[in-house]
């Protein structure tokens, strides 16, 4: 890579607008983190997250606030180039308020943006004053790259330019560049990280209906398995957190790397957790003698308990082996005390009572099984640009009656939880049956706690479902847990 130390680039996650605050704990954005351990190499970066130095503003109060803390940053970090992070469609609104402040500041620098929500809809960032440079479509860093080392010869361009970003290969992987953020973690998590999200891979050969990872390159590509334990411990060391979440999008999807891996991680005796997401056919019971070894979470994205949902969101081609494989890698995890959750989403485009039935019959078949280690997780289907559902919507307006009640939430200056999960998925759930999952999954919840061993059902507990913290089997609980 050519040595050149300029320009200066600020990688910057703007937040969001009207995303309810008390949602979730902040995490640590390692995606941003990434793109700037690649763009160190050649520039100088710097990296900021203004959802969790500023926060996610709901009022307009609190709006105009964040202006003035926005526009005081700017003053003060003069870079050549802004490059925000619009990673989820809830930071439209904030990556184009900050980037107006910043063109304000300096007319002459370069705002570039890119994440998924560019990716989707990258004709929301045009606008007649040309605000936005560059749109960077999939991923970011070689597109960046090459637009920081044309900067100095070519400044601006005259009008905002839609660039697909190159496939990022296993080749080009750099390391978590830590010391890029050490301040920034200092000052803004001054206990330490508790838990770390890492990716560890990149890409997925799926192309569920309602998943936006289509859009990036499906290839899968992974550090070497002992650069992937090597970078869970460097920075469980560093932050000293007791939890690494690895994020890939399709973890373990090789085989032979996954095998490797998993030996050299129960090798390295890590006494942090590791949490990771997969989907059954990547797990088998030599995976399972050694995931036993490790304080471990699995989450699994099954979705649907009826077959023809299964095919409707292209999560499979052949479901009932589908749903078979997840039955048996669940009673074979929970034989050995895994931890394991179900990903459900109800109420997809297409839903309707007979569907629901079905996997509910999946979930109540699961819940005879005494000693379970099997939690689920139930939520309603959240609409987001650019997966399949988004551009083929005709299709399930026309052939399902499914209704997008708020189709371009993202631009509202409400709610947008609340928005983006305003959706009938069909004739037949529509009016008060709209809401009969919540109702189905109500009836169950007894059964969902009885269902569990008590390690499992205290680690749902502090974990998951807070309010089962009420529940007298949470008190005589004897078991300790160091999960929160
Ligand atoms: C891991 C993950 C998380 C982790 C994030 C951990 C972390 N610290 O990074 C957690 C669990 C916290 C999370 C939370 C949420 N997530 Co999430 N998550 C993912 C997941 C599974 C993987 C992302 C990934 O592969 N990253 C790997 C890195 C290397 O790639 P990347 O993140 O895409 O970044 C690259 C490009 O996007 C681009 N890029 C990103 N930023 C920038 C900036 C610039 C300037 C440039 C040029 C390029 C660029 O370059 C990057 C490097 O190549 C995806 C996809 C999926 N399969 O479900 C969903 C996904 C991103 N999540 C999604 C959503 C909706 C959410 C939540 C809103 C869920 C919720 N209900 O609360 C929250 C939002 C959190 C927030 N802060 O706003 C959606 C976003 C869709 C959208 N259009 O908005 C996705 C796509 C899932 C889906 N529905 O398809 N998520
Ligand atoms: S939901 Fe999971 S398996 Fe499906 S395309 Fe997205 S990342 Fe791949």
């Amino acid at each position: 890579m050519k040595d050149c130390k300029t320009p200066s680039i600020l990688i910057a996650y703007p937040s969001c607008f009207h995303y309810p605050v008390w949602m979730e704990r902040l995490e640590v954005k390692t995606s941003q983190l990434l793109l700037a351990s690649y763009l160190a190499q050649c520039c100088s970066v710097t990296y900021a997250d203004f959802e969790v130095s500023i926060g996610r503003p709901n009022t307009p109060t609190q709006i105009r606030r964040y202006e003035r803390r926005v526009r005081d940053y700017f003053s003060s970090n003069d870079v050549d180039i802004l490059a925000l992070s619009c990673w989820t469609s809830l930071s439209y609104q904030a990556t184009i308020t900050s980037a107006r402040i910043f063109r304000e500041l300096y007319p002459d620098r370069l705002i570039v943006v890119g994440g998924y929500h560019p990716s989707a809809r990258p004709s929301d960032f045009i606008s007649t004053d040309n605000l936005i440079d560059y749109v960077i479509c999939g991923e970011g860093e070689l597109a960046l790259q090459t637009i920081a080392e044309s900067y100095r010869s070519s400044g601006r361009p005259t009008q905002t330019e839609i660039v697909p970003g190159p496939p990022f290969t296993a080749r080009h992987f750099v390391g978590y560049n830590w010391p890029l953020v050490d301040s920034f973690i200092r000052e803004h998590f001054p206990d330490g990280l508790g838990n770390i999200y890492m990716y560890l891979s990149r890409g997925c050969p799926f192309g569920c209906s309602f998943c936006m990872e289509p859009l990036k390159d499906r290839h899968w590509r992974a550090f070497s398995p002992q650069d992937a334990v090597r970078e869970m411990h460097a920075a469980v060391k560093r932050y000293g957190a007791y939890a690494v979440a690895i994020s890939d999008a399709c973890f373990g999807m090789r085989p032979a790397w996954r095998r490797e891996f998993l030996q050299r991680l129960v090798a390295s005796d890590p006494q942090f957790w590791v949490v990771f997401e997969t989907r059954p056919e990547y797990v088998n019971p030599d995976d399972i003698l050694l995931l036993a070894k490790l304080k471990l979470e699995i989450q699994f994205g099954i979705e649907s308990g009826s077959p023809e949902m299964l095919l409707l969101m292209k999560k499979t081609r052949q479901p009932e082996k589908f749903l078979a494989r997840f039955r048996d890698v669940s009673h074979l995890l929970s034989d050995h005390g895994i931890l394991h959750r179900a990903n459900m989403i109800l109420n997809h485009p297409g839903e309707t009572r007979k569907t629901l039935e079905k996997t509910f019959e999946l979930i109540d078949t699961e819940l005879e099984r005494r000693e379970s280690y099997l939690m689920w997780a139930c939520h309603g289907y959240m609409h987001f640009p650019g997966c399949e559902l988004d551009t083929n919507r005709k299709y399930y307006e026309e052939t399902f009656g499914s209704r997008y009640l708020s189709p371009e939430w993202w631009k509202d200056d409400e709610d947008q939880y609340e928005n983006s999960q305003r959706f009938v998925p069909s004739r037949d759930l529509d009016g008060a049956n709209v809401d009969l999952w919540k109702r189905m999954h109500a009836e169950r919840e007894q059964r969902m706690k009885d269902t569990l061993a008590p390690r499992a059902f205290r680690f749902a507990a502090n974990k998951y479902f807070l309010d089962w913290r009420d529940d007298p089997r949470y008190r005589q609980s004897k078991t300790t847990m160091d999960v929160s």
